[in-house]
């Protein structure tokens, strides 16, 4: 049916005594609850909208504050469902105001004459579940309750405003107004002392416009946020033409990108680029005002990485310094304590240059807490504000405020969302929860929700849910509800996911950490739009995985599982790596996969630097063979780590594991020499066990030489190099020297048996496969020499060897036999350290500054290294864990 012809149809709900009956409720007549019931309408089921409002729009419905805009481009905060709409509607600003917005769902709400199943002035008291006739049963303030098979929340992210939590409100005699609950005739300010408390997106929105009316505005500031210029006017023409060019591919490239409008992924690393290009790129960001170039488009470690992060927050310092007269103004507006985008940055219109004008005095609360509202005004530590007005910028409940405070909800056997939801909430996929059979909520958490353009987003979850819901009838199903497996991988996939930004590291309304008392936890999914979408589509295709689906005259249906057991960077680059459809490596010959590696390398991210990088020839077993040194930055001599690379004995050499080698000696402050080993077919078995046995000798010997302390060094390797450290551990043991101080592992090859479960599990699927292991060892060592412990260690005499950490990856073929090493050491007795890196691949952890989750694993192996090296674990504060800001954040 043409969208323009649902409006059309009617919705057919039933009254049966005081009850209206329909198939589908909804709350809320936002953005996603119009749209909801336009689907809904579509596919045959009929819906009722529940509002509080007196008309529709939702958060623009209440936030009427002086400057109200959105801060996503109006062109991409748009409804994309149907193209005549998209056509019909232009805007008229970049960012467009409230009341144009307000306007907007008006016009949507008549083209589809959606109000006449809306319930305005309507709230939902109570939701509960019966199990007996599959329904949920909704208690309302105004008219008929409601009997509905499905129950959707559309109640937005940012709809319930957070109490002032300041003593004393109730005693201030002047007017006090909320942002998010403005008064629909305005306000007039004009000769009065007005105060505003907040300096979020509201406040700094307000603030301009509140200073040119009020006589004396005094700003209360908790925490500085980090606002740039809006640059407001018409849409610019770089994206307009972008937009008109082809608008279906522009709409479809928002919904598969990262934060619902189409920019490109930034490739280049902060320490790749030259001061003067940085501060390039920052202009260019700075003078497009748009709050998703910023947060995208500068360099690719910004949003996940400290140091790359705060080359920003400079920039941005420096910014408004130029811009505020007083310094010490200036500075309490410089953020300090969070990193930029942790905190939802803001945009502006003259909102530093505000803070010049003599009628606006900033109070820093860091400096002088409020300590109570009293009759007159407000008194702080330091000093007494008599006031005329009082207005609330103090934001929002969010994400959960609006589901959990609205009204109670009953799921099965009695069980409340709120109690469910005590230790922060808990869903699958953001859409639904376990014990809460036909429930959705739209933009929930666990979505990108908040981290995105919620156009795209709520679009995406209306679309799904619509969807299933005529799925389910089709098949008969009356039920469907998230099991308790599935939730609990999705819990598990969300926290994997908050690693991979700094948002964790800021106390903010993402986190609950606004709000006194509520649960703290990443609540909106960071890790994009596009991957989010990929997988809810995985949950259909998969057969509704990790739902049961249950009807009157089917067979109950529950395929139970875990969505994403991945971590969220590994799932992303294994995609990618399977959608290059690569020919499998062991078909390209030695020479071919040489080659292919030594291309696939280019397209990695530089390494970060380090002290010094050199070259040189050491000597191996039968000859010279390159080497290549990483030395710190900091005064020496190092404890030297000698290094085997990967490659199955047969590809990579001295270079090929350069980003690993840079990291371990940054992390772990020693110098790294990476030997460049023979390989096979052209040096077949032990020619790579003994070079790696004769090269930790002779750097043992030439410590000094190379700038190391003498004494014993340390091996470590990955993969074949993994298996190289630990023969040559044995080696040095049973052949008088050198002497070894400890050995780091990293997925080795420590057997030569195939039948190991992992062997199976992850035969095919993860990069290295199970044929491709056959080959590397049919190259290397032939079938009778495989048993030797110079090529499986794990036969070999494991006594008196150094202390070991071995690294393994889930959902890599050689994960067991790793395991197997660590455990036939520390049964004779070694110390050993192991890690199991959950969701990982066997390359994950090389792949630095790809797979950020690998982080905390390579921070273990370099305070593993050190101690092994009688150093303190840790070395500075180069882990984002332990910088100073996470340590603020974590103290609150
Ligand atoms: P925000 O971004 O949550 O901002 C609220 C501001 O109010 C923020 O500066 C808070 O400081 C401050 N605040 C909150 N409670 C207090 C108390 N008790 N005392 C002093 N200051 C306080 O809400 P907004 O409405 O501005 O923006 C919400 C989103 O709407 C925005 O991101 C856009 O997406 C649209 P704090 O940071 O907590 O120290």
């Amino acid at each position: 049916m043409p969208d323009a012809a649902v409006a059309a149809r009617s919705s057919e709900a039933t009254n049966s005594g005081t009850t209206q009956q329909v198939d589908v409720a909804v709350v809320g007549a936002g953005f996603a609850g119009l749209y909801l019931l336009h689907r809904l309408r579509k596919a045959g089921f009929t819906t009722v909208v529940l509002e509080e409002a007196g008309d529709v729009g939702g958060t623009w419905y209440w936030n009427r504050y002086p400057g109200a805009r959105c801060d996503i481009q109006t062109m991409d905060y748009s409804y994309t469902f149907d193209p005549e709409l998209d056509r019909e509607w232009t805007w008229s600003e970049k960012y467009a105001t409230q009341p144009e917005i307000l306007r907007y769902f008006g016009f949507v709400a008549d083209r589809y004459d959606l109000r006449r199943d809306i319930r305005f002035n309507t709230r939902v008291k109570a939701a509960n579940w019966d199990d007996t006739s599959e329904r949920w049963q909704l208690t309302t303030d105004n008219g008929a309750d409601v009997s509905c098979r499905y129950y959707i929340m559309a109640t937005g992210c940012l709809s319930t405003p957070k109490p002032p939590e300041i003593d004393g409100v109730k005693d201030f005699k002047g007017e006090v107004y909320f942002t998010g609950r403005w008064p629909h005739d305005g306000v007039n300010l004009a000769g009065k002392r007005v105060a505003v408390i907040g300096t979020g997106s509201s406040g700094i929105q307000s603030i301009p416009l509140i200073a040119e009316q009020a006589a004396h505005l005094t700003v209360f500031q908790r925490t500085a946020s980090f606002a740039l210029p809006a640059h407001n006017g018409p849409s610019p023409d770089d994206r307009k033409t972008y937009f008109e060019a082809d608008r279906a591919a522009y709409r479809e490239q928002a919904r598969w990108s990262l934060a619902g409008v189409p920019y490109p992924q930034e490739m280049a690393v902060s320490w790749q680029l030259s001061d003067a290009e940085r501060r390039e790129r920052f202009e260019k960001a700075w003078a497009a005002g748009d709050l998703v170039h910023i947060l995208t488009q500068l360099w690719a470690d910004q949003a996940a990485d400290f140091d790359g992060n705060a080359l920003i927050g400079k920039l941005i310092h420096e910014k408004i310094r130029a811009v505020v007269k007083d310094p010490e103004t200036a500075a309490a507006l410089s953020p300090h304590d969070h990193p930029f985008g942790s905190k939802r940055p803001c945009l502006d219109t003259n909102y530093y240059a505000t803070y010049n004008r003599p009628n606006v005095t900033l109070v820093n609360l860091r400096q002088e807490p409020i300590k109570a509202i009293t009759a007159s005004g407000i008194v702080t530590d330091k000093r007494s504000v008599d006031l005329d007005v009082i207005v609330f910028a103090t934001g929002f409940d969010a994400m959960t405020g609006a589901i959990m405070a609205v009204h109670p909800i009953t799921g099965r056997a009695g069980k409340s969302l709120s109690s469910v939801w005590a230790q922060g909430p808990q869903t699958y996929l953001g859409l639904t929860v376990a014990g809460f059979p036909n429930l959705f909520m739209i933009t929930g958490p666990g979505s990108p929700s908040v981290l995105s353009n919620m156009a795209v987003s709520i679009e995406q979850h209306v679309d799904w849910v619509v969807d299933r819901l005529a799925a389910l009838r089709d098949a008969g199903f009356t039920t469907m509800e998230a099991t308790e497996t599935a939730q609990a991988g999705w819990a598990q996939h969300m926290a994997d996911c908050s690693m991979l930004t700094l948002h964790r590291m800021a106390n903010t309304w993402y986190t609950g950490a606004n709000v006194p008392g509520k649960a703290q936890t990443l609540m909106p999914y960071n890790s994009g739009v596009g991957p989010y979408r990929g997988i809810c589509n995985e949950v259909v295709s998969r057969g509704m995985l990790g739902f049961r689906l249950t009807g009157p005259n089917v067979a109950e249906q529950c395929n139970d599982g875990e969505v994403v057991r991945l971590q969220p960077d590994v799932r992303l680059v294994l995609g990618m790596l399977a959608e290059m459809n690569l020919p499998a490596i062991e078909s390209m010959g030695a020479q071919g996969a040489r080659d292919f590696l030594t291309e696939f390398n280019k397209g990695r991210p530089a390494g970060r630097p380090v002290g010094e990088v050199g070259s040189g020839a050491l000597q191996g077993a039968d000859g010279p063979l390159p080497y290549r040194l990483y030395r710190p930055a900091t005064p020496g001599p190092h404890p030297i780590v000698v290094y085997f690379h990967g490659g199955g004995w047969v590809l990579g050499d001295e270079q090929s594991d350069d980003p690993f080698c840079r990291d371990i000696c940054r992390r772990s402050g020693m110098i790294v020499v990476s030997v460049g080993y023979r390989h096979a077919p052209e040096h077949r078995f032990p020619a790579a066990a003994e070079d790696g046995y004769a090269a930790t000798r002779w750097i043992a010997e030439h410590a000094a030489d190379l700038g190391g302390r003498p004494g014993p060094v340390l091996v470590a390797g990955w993969s074949a190099g993994g298996n190289i450290a630990a023969v040559t551990c044995q080696l040095a043991r049973d052949r008088g020297g050198p002497q070894i101080a400890g050995q780091l592992l990293v997925c080795p090859v420590t057997d030569s048996t195939f039948d190991r479960p992992s062997y199976v599990d992850n035969a095919t699927g993860y990069f290295v496969t199970r044929s491709l292991m056959f080959w590397f060892w049919d190259i290397y060592c032939s079938p009778a020499d495989r048993t030797d412990p110079r090529v499986s260690p794990l036969r070999g005499n494991l006594a008196n060897l150094p202390p070991a950490f071995v690294a393994t990856c889930e959902f890599d073929p050689l994960r067991d036999e790793g395991i197997a090493y660590a455990e036939a050491l520390a049964a004779v007795g070694a110390p050993v350290e192991q890690l199991q890196a959950r969701g990982h691949f066997h390359s994950s952890l090389m792949m630095v500054d790809v797979v950020i989750t690998g982080v905390s694993a390579r921070a273990r192996m370099a305070e593993a290294l050190r101690s092994f090296a009688g150093l303190p674990r840790k070395l500075e504060q180069i882990d984002q864990d332990t910088s100073p800001i996470a340590v603020n954040a974590a103290a609150g």
